[in-house]
């Protein structure tokens, strides 16, 4: 089986139902509906382009889009032909885009008519020349009349299980992100998985703000929606108002978001004056980040609703959830997904007993095989036991409780810094701050934040003075703007170990 033959079900069962229906959170975009007849029709015609222009199995196709559903046909397109796709996050810019640009090789980008600035800067100087770049606001362009009956399902290569669906780029430990590769098999263990547990149903309606570009919006959105033959209502991203809004009015019957998003629901339904009427969803989730137990139970208290945690990576896709039907803790994940099996273990990798902290490691059909041309990296993060499988170390820290099963995760071991759901990795912005012209060393940690439940501030050693706003339109040329520095302290030196090391673990204030 692959992702294609799951989805083909949903398509089957009600081609004239709307699989996607669209709307712009706060920009130009035009709303829209596609039924799954129309979405195969589109994906069709797109495939046959692709083939066209050159694109075979195995080659990877990058997507640089906002949440519209040029992406989800661009997407489906990509495992018609056999190709392989990577998401890029939107705010990546010029730094981070080269890298991933280099390191997947992509044979085609698709990109919004936007980001032609950007592209010109990059393709033939930073990135090789070899690269297509398609804007999907020019589709009409470069989509031929033939295309609409050039393609049928007797064209489709072959492709297995095993064979690589999508490269999640994910940030690295080493200063640049890492592609983790996700075979069909991998994505068709979580998807299957969650489709069961949280019991999904061919009439569920999902109200997704999430980006697409990320696990969260894609796997656990976008694929159990498509495969089930559900409707998905897309959004370019999260607005407090449409939400409140569209749940109100029975207009989704699931919804899944991040820590931050239901932060800002309990502020705004604290302030409104009547109670939400959510009656008709069936299911709220969290993940990507903890949720702190308070906003689960104010969330609760607003809406009658209880919050199910579940907890997830990029390399594995999802691993722990709440119970559908059963109690939902608040401050912890639940138990393993079907077919997920963890461990946690000290320093030494021992076997710790139910009850005690350690690393939890994770073994399944869902977890990766390797990240992209870094052999080094994967060996680093698997460890073998006695009988030769291979557990997958998370780097997060948890605790089992004995009696209920249930997980808690209780931080990382790494210095990952999670904002509103998205990783930021100390090092890429310590390695971009120390390029600014008078700035020696720099050091970056997350500090506990509300909105956001945590937000890097940046410790600076200068030989001069710094003016913070070159400083901040430097930083915002190099890299996503969620990752620059919200405060900016200056110090004479950072604490360091007798090894030279800096001693992060001084300079958080607050945790
Ligand atoms: C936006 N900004 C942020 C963040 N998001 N700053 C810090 N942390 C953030 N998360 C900044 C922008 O850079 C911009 O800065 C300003 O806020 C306004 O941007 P805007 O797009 O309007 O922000 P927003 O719409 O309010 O976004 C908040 C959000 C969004 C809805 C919470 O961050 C979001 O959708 N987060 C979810 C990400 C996600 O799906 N993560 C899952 C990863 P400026 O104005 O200075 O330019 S997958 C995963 O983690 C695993 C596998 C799992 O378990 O799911
Ligand atoms: P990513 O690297 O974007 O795939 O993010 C994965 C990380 O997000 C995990 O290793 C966890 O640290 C964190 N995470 C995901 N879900 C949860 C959750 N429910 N509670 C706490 N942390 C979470």
């Amino acid at each position: 089986m692959n992702l294609l033959t799951l989805f083909a079900i949903g398509l089957e069962r009600q081609p004239d139902k709307t699989a996607i229906e669209f709307k712009d959170a706060r920009g130009p975009l035009a709303a829209q509906k596609l039924t799954f007849a129309e979405l195969q029709r589109q994906v069709k015609r797109w495939a046959a382009a692709y083939v066209r222009m050159g694109v075979r199995k195995g080659d990877r196709v990058a997507l640089y889009l906002c949440n519209r559903p040029e992406f989800v046909i661009a997407y489906l397109a990509t495992l018609e032909v056999g190709a392989v796709m990577v998401p890029v996050n939107l705010r990546y810019r010029r730094r981070e885009l080269s890298h991933i640009l280099n390191d997947a090789e992509p044979a085609l980008l698709m990109i919004e008519d936007a980001h032609w600035p950007v592209l010109n800067e990059i393709v033939g100087i930073e990135v090789g020349p070899g690269l297509t770049v398609l804007s999907v606001d020019e589709a009409e362009s470069w989509l031929d009349e033939s295309d609409d009956r050039a393609w049928s399902d007797a064209l489709r290569p072959l492709t297995r299980g095993e064979d690589t669906a999508l490269i999640m780029y994910t940030s690295g430990t080493t200063g640049t992100s890492k592609g983790a590769v996700l075979s069909h098999n991998h994505v068709l263990a979580t998807v299957t998985g969650l489709l069961s547990a949280w019991a999904w149903q061919a009439d569920d309606v999902l109200l997704l703000p999430l980006p697409l570009f990320h696990t969260h919006g894609l796997v656990v959105g976008l694929h159990c929606a498509v495969a089930m033959g559900a409707t998905v209502r897309l959004r370019t991203g999260f607005d407090t108002t449409e939400t409140v809004e569209t749940l109100s009015e029975g207009r989704a019957t699931l919804f899944f978001a991040v820590p931050t998003i239901y932060t800002r629901l309990v502020d705004a339904l604290a302030q409104a004056e009547d109670a939400p009427d959510f009656g008709k969803v069936r299911l709220f989730c969290s993940g990507s980040a903890p949720l702190p137990a308070e906003i689960h139970n104010e969330f609760e208290r607003l809406t009658g609703k209880r919050i199910l945690e579940r907890y997830g990576m990029t390399e594995t896709g999802m691993n722990f959830s709440n119970p559908y039907a059963g109690p939902r803790v608040a401050g912890t994940v639940g138990t393993p997904l079907p077919g997920v099996f963890s461990r946690i273990v000290d320093e030494a990798g021992q076997d710790l007993p139910a009850g005690e902290e350690g690393e939890l490691l994770l073994r399944g059909s869902n977890v990766f095989d390797e990240y992209w041309r870094a052999p080094q990296k994967t060996a680093e993060s698997f460890v073998q036991d006695r009988l030769g499988n291979r557990w997958f170390l998370t780097g997060d820290l948890a605790y089992m409780d004995p009696m209920t099963g249930y997980v808690t995760l209780l931080g990382r071991r790494h210095e990952l810094i999670i904002s509103g759901g998205l990783n930021i990795y100390p090092r890429e912005v310590e390695e971009m701050l120390t390029t600014f012209p008078g700035i020696e060393e720099a050091a970056v940690v997350g500090e506990p934040d509300a909105e956001w439940g945590e937000a890097p501030v940046a410790y600076l050693v200068c030989s001069c003075e710094i003016d913070e706003a070159d400083l901040e339109r430097y930083c915002r040329g190099q890299l996503a703007s969620y990752k620059l520095p919200r405060r900016l302290r200056f110090v004479e030196a950072l604490p360091r170990n007798a090894m030279g090391k800096v001693q992060k673990h001084m300079l958080v204030r607050g945790g």
